[in-house]
């Protein structure tokens, strides 16, 4: 096979599925939180800041649905925006993290005041939406695919975190479990709205470039959380 040749679309999901290998799930930050080596502090720390890329999903989906001409991709694009904001009697993914805050025992303004949210984290979030902005409706879609991964990431949280950190109250955990059920749903749709729109070699590797993007996203997010929270021994030459 060439250079150029396209991949077949099995082929073109299994090289999108490899790029999990540098999902966040991965990161040491991440890693010292599933191992139970984080304290009270740098966990409400990763809440607070998080919150911030939480309230951005559903901009971002917006940003997506106002480039998007297909009504049957808007049509279930939008119930993404539902899941996040809530509708009437739903109270949604949003409050649903600051419940999970709640949890840790932080007070709600402590979350919602964005006071803690880092300049790194902040940047990254913003770098997310700007991109779903300004980038053609189904390259958007196909950065959302991290979530390809995600499942894992709340499986292993709703694991560790009941035997290492047995002051978080369980009722904050509904989120993750929430996402168990939404994410393989939201990766359904996204990954065929991406199998169907990349269809040369060369766009097969943008959307591979795409991803990557995504993923040293969420991977700069938890590196400035490492720095803010977390003793770093800086090694002098
Ligand atoms: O809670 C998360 C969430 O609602 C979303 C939406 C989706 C997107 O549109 O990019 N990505 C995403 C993610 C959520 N949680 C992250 C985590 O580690 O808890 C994972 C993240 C993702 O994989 O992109």
């Amino acid at each position: 096979m060439s250079v150029t040749t396209p991949w077949t679309r099995e082929e073109f999901e299994q090289k999108l599925r490899e790029k999990g290998a540098g999902y966040h799930i991965h990161h040491p930050f991440q890693v010292m939180m599933n191992e139970g080596k984080l304290n009270q502090q740098q966990i409400q720390g990763w809440v607070a800041n998080r919150f911030y890329y939480q309230i951005s999903i559903p901009i971002k989906d917006a940003a997506i649905l106002s480039n998007c001409p297909e009504r049957e991709v808007r049509r279930q694009w939008i119930q993404r925006i539902i899941d996040h904001d809530g509708s009437q009697g739903e109270e949604g993914g949003i409050d649903g993290w600051i419940r999970l805050g709640e949890a840790c025992g932080m007070k709600r303004e402590d979350i919602t005041s964005l006071r803690q949210v880092l300049p790194g984290v902040r940047f990254a979030v913003d770098a997310y939406v700007n991109f779903a902005r300004r980038a053609p409706w189904q390259e958007a879609v196909c950065s959302s695919l991290t979530e390809l991964f995600a499942p894992k990431i709340h499986k292993a949280r709703m694991d560790a975190w009941p035997r290492h950190y047995p002051w978080i109250e369980a009722e904050g955990y509904e989120y993750f479990r929430g996402r168990l059920t939404q994410a393989p749903r939201d990766v359904e749709h996204g990954l065929g709205v991406t199998l169907d729109y990349f269809k040369t070699r060369e766009q097969q590797e943008r959307a591979l470039d795409i991803l990557q993007f995504k993923l040293d996203l969420l991977w700069s997010m938890l590196d400035a959380m490492m720095l803010g929270y977390c003793k770093v021994d800086v090694k002098n030459g």
